[in-house]
């Protein structure tokens, strides 16, 4: 079998500025992934037929992004039993649309949902490698350095002000 690997699917090209915040989340953390333009209205057969196949080649987990009436992960949620992570955009009504659309599932069928736009994308990554990080030590390993890294920066920035 392939290496395991994050399928990032977007609703429109127009959603591809916001993701490619997950895309180099992804890169530093040399987790191989795919990304597809597909949508749960515009092409609903062909968004299908990709998640049915991803899920055959070891995808791990699904992010799914989509702005308006954000269904993409719904949809993707109902054709595999893969985590699917769900990143709201702000299309309209500063994305609180997307955001209700994609977190309101009905039971059975769960989309985890990060924040709208940028943060929501980064945080998809992140999720994505915690949940090949249970499975996966090096991973895990790799999370635990970043963190420890991400906090060290913290404490040299207010080390700076109180100089
Ligand atoms: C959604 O509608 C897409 O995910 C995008 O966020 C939004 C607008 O799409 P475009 O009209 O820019 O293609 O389906």
């Amino acid at each position: 079998m392939s290496q395991p690997f994050v399928a990032i699917l977007m609703g429109s090209d127009s959603d591809l500025p916001i993701m490619e915040a997950a895309f180099t989340v992804l890169e530093k953390l040399e987790i191989p992934f795919e990304a597809k333009v597909t949508s749960a209205h515009r092409t609903p057969k062909a968004t299908h037929d990709y998640v049915v196949d991803a899920d055959k080649r070891g995808c791990a987990a699904f992010i799914c992004a989509a702005g308006m009436a954000a269904h993409l992960a719904g949809a993707v949620s109902a054709t595999t039993l893969k985590p699917v992570i769900g990143v709201p955009i702000d299309g309209s009504l500063d994305g609180l649309d997307a955001l209700l659309s994609t977190v309101q599932m009905p039971g059975g069928i769960p989309v985890a949902t990060v924040a709208i736009g940028k943060a929501g994308a980064k945080n998809a990554a992140y999720l994505a490698a915690q949940i090949i990080g249970v499975g996966d030590a090096a991973m895990h390993q790799k999370l635990i350095d970043e963190r420890a890294a991400n906090a060290q920066q913290v404490q040299e920035k207010d080390a700076a002000l109180q100089e």
